[in-house]
């Protein structure tokens, strides 16, 4: 929670968002929750969401908006790329896993493997376009983490695959360049701070539960970041790109925290 001092000035809104804070509280275990209130911001983040579905009320709308703003600003001054999110044991993972996106599941894109290629694009070295097969030869990790969406629910999953900051590397990605920004295959679009894109836990995903990805979890790769709400975390990844004009995202545009996370 911020300070009083720096918090914004909420008209009606007050107690809503004073609910939201304490729903938040839910979503965090235990021992994660130390780490979670010193990264405060992460609440922000959350409690701007989770306050949008509890109301309707355009002052409050209005309110939490603003600190979303605010948000974006300290949670770039707060993030340290040292602190990692935690880690689960494999019997802890959510089964089954949940499925979202902006449509059903009976609507989701399917990708043909064979003829799939990655465009990299924007301030990298070499723009070539990746298959598959190319980026299962690159080192593979396994993460299990836990996969929070600002529609209220959280689940713990596995995925594995490149750890971003080596596909980075490899590509020969202006490190000091502002922002990565993907496009995905349905219309879904987002974007990501350098900083966030090197994080040691920020993965191009490639598996589910040690199974290729499946079209629902965004086949053929997506970007794992347990450091950030799931909206920031796009599926069906078609294209990459490295900029440093801000590229937003498909929630983002509509008034979500670009930040959106720790
Ligand atoms: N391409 C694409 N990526 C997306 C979305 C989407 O609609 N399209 N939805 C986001 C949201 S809001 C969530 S919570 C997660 C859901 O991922 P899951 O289906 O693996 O649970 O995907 C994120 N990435
Ligand atoms: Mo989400």
């Amino acid at each position: 929670m911020l300070p009083k001092k720096n918090r914004p000035m909420l008209a009606n809104g007050d107690r809503v968002l004073k609910d939201a804070f304490k729903d938040v509280g839910k979503y965090i275990e235990l021992p994660a929750r130390r780490a979670f209130l010193q990264r405060s911001m992460t609440l922000g983040g959350l409690a701007l969401l989770t306050g949008c579905s509890i109301t309707d009320d355009e002052s409050v709308e209005a309110a939490l908006l603003t600190m979303s703003r605010f948000n974006d600003k300290v949670q770039g001054w707060l993030f340290d790329p040292k602190l990692l999110a935690p880690t689960y044991p494999e019997s802890m993972m959510t089964r089954p896993f949940p499925f979202n996106a902006y449509y059903d599941e009976d609507e989701v894109r399917e990708v043909d493997a064979a003829a799939f290629r990655l465009e990299v694009s924007g301030l990298v070295a070499d723009k070539h376009a990746w298959t598959l097969d190319e980026l299962h030869a690159l080192p593979q990790v396994d993460q299990v983490t836990r996969h929070i969406c600002v529609e209220g629910w959280s689940a713990i999953g596995k995925w594995g695959g490149v750890p971003f900051a080596t596909f980075l590397r490899r590509v020969g990605a202006d490190l000091g360049a502002k922002y990565v920004g993907f496009k995905c295959a349905d219309d879904y679009y987002t974007s990501i701070d350098m900083a966030t894109a090197l994080h040691p836990q920020t993965q191009l995903t490639l598996s589910y539960d040690g199974q290729t990805l499946p079209p629902r979890y965004g086949f053929p790769m997506k970007l794992r970041m347990p450091t950030k709400l799931g909206y920031k975390n796009p599926k069906h990844i078609q294209a990459i790109f490295v900029t440093n004009n801000y590229p937003g995202g498909y929630w983002e545009d509509q008034g979500y925290n670009w930040f959106g996370g720790s």
